[in-house]
């Protein structure tokens, strides 16, 4: 994949989403449905999202498939997008103003590129392989804490099992105890932005999706980040259980005594 394509598709893309969110701010309605549960919603508005930025992606890159959270589910090792259309749904259904969207670019576990934009803040995070991490065109970097007393982290509540429910309560007893601050702000690819720009320094959440993940990790490694799987097992971009660092390895050995005990 030619990088000069791909700051060009950035540039598309950038200004493809401002539209975009430009219309949705001027005509917000929109009626929520349950998919696979109380806590698993969708708004009419991420499946009119999602086609707009499918119909866009597929004028910009026809040979690509899709896999996207309200549409379509492409298999995996071809070359695709990977698309969600409103990242932190329940928080955009309450006016809440912590969603954003995000687009990657990806074959099997390798992405190319992938973005993350927040429409509220204007914040348009990116990242090209090997051509590193930006917020709106300026270069960021993870944090450089190097102890989970420094630590602010990031997580989600999303769990599979009573005996992942388990380890999940286990796990914020911990971090409760040994960080500096915990958050659980409900959009996983603004949890993964913020630690590759330092806001945040970890972030581990179990049973996510690949749109919830894709860009985020991308941009989280060229920032100076890790990602990793928060339980025993190596990270799958298809099946993530993800564990994201700023890449100090004495912040993440003492981050994996609360998370992967
Ligand atoms: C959300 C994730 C969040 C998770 C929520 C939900 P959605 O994505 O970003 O981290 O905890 O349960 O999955 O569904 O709002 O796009």
């Amino acid at each position: 994949m030619d990088n000069k394509n791909l700051e060009y598709f950035v540039e598309l893309i950038n200004e493809k989403l401002h539209n975009i969110w430009r219309e949705v701010f001027t005509s917000p309605h929109f009626t929520i449905k349950e998919k696979s549960g109380f806590r698993d919603i969708v708004t009419t508005l991420d499946i009119e999202v999602e086609n707009k930025i499918k119909d866009f992606l597929n004028d910009l890159l026809p040979e690509a498939g899709f896999i996207g959270e309200e549409t379509s589910f492409a298999p995996a090792e071809k070359l695709n997008w990977v698309i969600d259309p409103i990242d932190g749904t329940t928080n955009f259904s309450k006016s809440n103003p912590h969603f954003s969207t995000q687009i990657a670019l990806t074959r099997g576990q390798e992405v190319f590129m992938g973005v993350i934009y927040d429409p509220n803040l204007d914040e348009f995070f990116h990242a090209i392989k090997g051509k590193g991490s930006y917020l709106n065109g300026e270069r960021i970097e993870s944090s450089n804490a190097d102890t989970i007393k420094k630590a602010s982290i990031h997580t989600g509540l999303q769990y599979a099992s009573e005996e992942a429910y388990e380890r999940q309560t286990k796990r914020l007893c911990l971090a409760i105890k040994e960080c500096r601050g915990l958050r659980v702000a409900g959009s996983a690819c603004l949890d993964l932005a913020y630690v590759a720009c330092g806001r945040a320094d970890v972030y581990w959440e179990e049973s996510i999706k690949p749109w919830d993940v894709a860009a985020g990790t991308l941009i989280v490694s060229e920032a100076g980040g890790k990602i990793e799987s928060c339980i025993n097992e190596p990270f799958d971009l298809y099946n993530p259980n993800i564990l994201a660092t700023n890449g100090n390895a004495d912040l993440i050995r003492e981050a994996k005594e609360i998370i992967l005990f």
